[in-house]
């Protein structure tokens, strides 16, 4: 079972200074930066780079969630500038002239792809989870860096996990959406994707440190579990 770590999801729109602060002060504790499209919009790649440079150890993802043909996704990207490690994409355009030439034109950038595998929204039930065999297939075309895999239907990591042990998990949906901390990382995930929970919170610093004291209550238990399985049921 992977470390676990923490990914701050920047979305709303607010003042530069005010996320420089809040990077600044959980930089380390946080080991990634998600940064959304509201917040890339009102900041430009250009904010997203002076905030990278308050923690540039961390991994810094980009959320487009793209989802369009090669050429547009070409254009969205060459404007990204140097902040990000990483872009999302949803996996369920395809690889060919889709996400095969999105990871070539990535990694001349310097950057690596990951892809939606499955959202937390309870909306994702209806056609994402449907869909997964066919997901699937996408993936072992395009082998990603990344997926995300909602910590809402900790079974859905699983599976991403158990199919794809190279890949690094990224699972969104601890927190405001309604899963606990260590529920995505029990799962397999790398990265627990946790945004309003901490963004929101009076004092960001003492929610994330919560967060993750909450976390690794979760992971030891789950660990503990894990390996009393393994001892005796072979
Ligand atoms: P929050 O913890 O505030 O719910 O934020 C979750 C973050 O993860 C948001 O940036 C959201 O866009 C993103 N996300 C998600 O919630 N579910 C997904 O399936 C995929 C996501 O990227």
């Amino acid at each position: 079972m992977s470390m676990s770590k923490i990914m701050l999801a920047l979305d709303e729109p607010r003042p530069l200074e005010e996320y420089q602060g809040l990077v600044a002060e959980t930089c380390g504790l946080a080991k990634g930066y998600k940064v959304g499209l509201p917040l890339l919009l009102s900041i430009g790649p250009r904010g997203a780079e002076k905030l990278r440079r308050e923690c540039g150890k961390a991994v810094w993802v980009a959320d487009l969630k793209l989802a369009d043909i090669e050429y547009t996704m070409k254009l969205t990207v060459s404007l990204l500038g140097s902040a990000f490690d990483a872009v999302i994409a949803h996996a369920f355009i395809g690889a060919d002239n889709a996400l095969q030439e999105l990871t070539a034109v990535l990694e001349d950038r310097g950057m690596l792809l990951a892809l939606v595998y499955s959202m937390s929204h309870p909306g994702a039930a209806e056609v994402y989870d449907k869909c997964l065999d066919y997901v699937d297939r996408v993936v072992e075309k395009v082998r990603p860096w990344g997926l995300v895999a909602p910590a809402t239907r900790p079974l859905i990591v699983e599976r991403a996990k158990r199919k794809y042990p190279w890949a690094v998990v990224l699972s969104p949906g601890i927190g405001a959406q309604g899963a606990e901390p260590g529920t995505g990382a029990c799962a397999g995930a790398e990265y627990e994707i946790v945004g309003r929970a901490v963004t929101a919170a009076p004092n960001p610093l003492e929610a994330l440190r919560e967060i993750i004291k909450k976390r690794n209550r979760r992971l030891s238990i789950c660990w503990r579990y894990a390996e009393f399985r393994r001892t005796w049921w072979p």
